[in-house]
């Protein structure tokens, strides 16, 4: 059974940019309807006892969309609460000059990425990844991740879906974009996953390991590109 893992911070550390209640709604029901959901129906599937990135993957392989969706969604939010910080910082060490030759500028990044958010249609994800070709911008649909495509390693995920910033934004997603890469986006998160990535350190796996430490990942491969 899978347990939701508590947010890594007060409910109001982000404000202003996310309100304590879009973050208590966000985290408190939204999140816990995905793992309860997924609980449920891995059960029902026979597959207890997987770790969440093999159920996402089996969930797909078999075309088990309801427990697909709700697994993927489970582990797409305990990635994205990692993925903000109070802690204001700028991307240093490695990611830095990779953001440059990808980009050519923070700034273009953050424009980049601001303009695939802003550009997605209805509910999904945009992300910042790294594989073979570099760092590249990506945006998925609905629950679709970067668990079932090959090649392709997290480093920075926003939410998209409308529940993550109405209350806040209304239908701002452009306003809402842009405070979040100025203010709350983790970037020393973003480089922790760029050295798991080049195999230094390990990287992101449901659940966080500040959480449980004594679930530690059974398999370093399976979090690097297969590239
Ligand atoms: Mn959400």
């Amino acid at each position: 059974m899978f347990e939701l893992p508590p947010l890594p911070y007060d409910d109001d550390a982000l404000e202003p940019t996310i309100s304590a209640d879009t973050l208590q709604f966000h985290h408190d029901k939204h999140h816990k309807a995905y793992i309860d959901k997924t609980n449920k129906l891995a059960g029902e599937a026979g597959l207890d006892g997987l770790a969440m990135e093999q159920l996402v993957r089996e969930a797909r392989k078999r075309g088990d969309t309801a427990l697909f969706n709700n697994a993927a969604q489970a582990w797409n939010h305990a990635f994205f609460w990692q993925c903000m910080t109070p802690d204001k910082a700028q991307p240093e060490g490695d990611l830095k000059p990779q953001i440059e030759q990808a980009f050519g500028s923070l700034d273009a990044f953050k424009a980049a990425f601001a303009k695939a958010g802003e550009g997605h249609f209805a509910s999904g994800w945009v992300w910042l990844v790294t594989g073979s070709e570099g760092l590249k911008v990506i945006s998925t649909h609905d629950a679709d991740d970067t668990l079932v495509r090959e090649g392709v390693f997290p480093l920075l995920v926003c939410d998209l879906w409308e529940h993550a910033y109405y209350l806040d934004y209304q239908n701002d997603r452009a306003a809402f974009l842009k405070r979040w890469l100025d203010e709350i986006a983790n970037w020393s998160f973003a480089e922790a996953q760029l050295a798991a990535s080049n195999g230094r350190g390990e990287g992101f796996r449901f659940p966080p390991q500040a959480f449980t430490a004594k679930d530690a990942p059974d398999t370093a491969d399976e979090r690097r590109p297969a590239s």
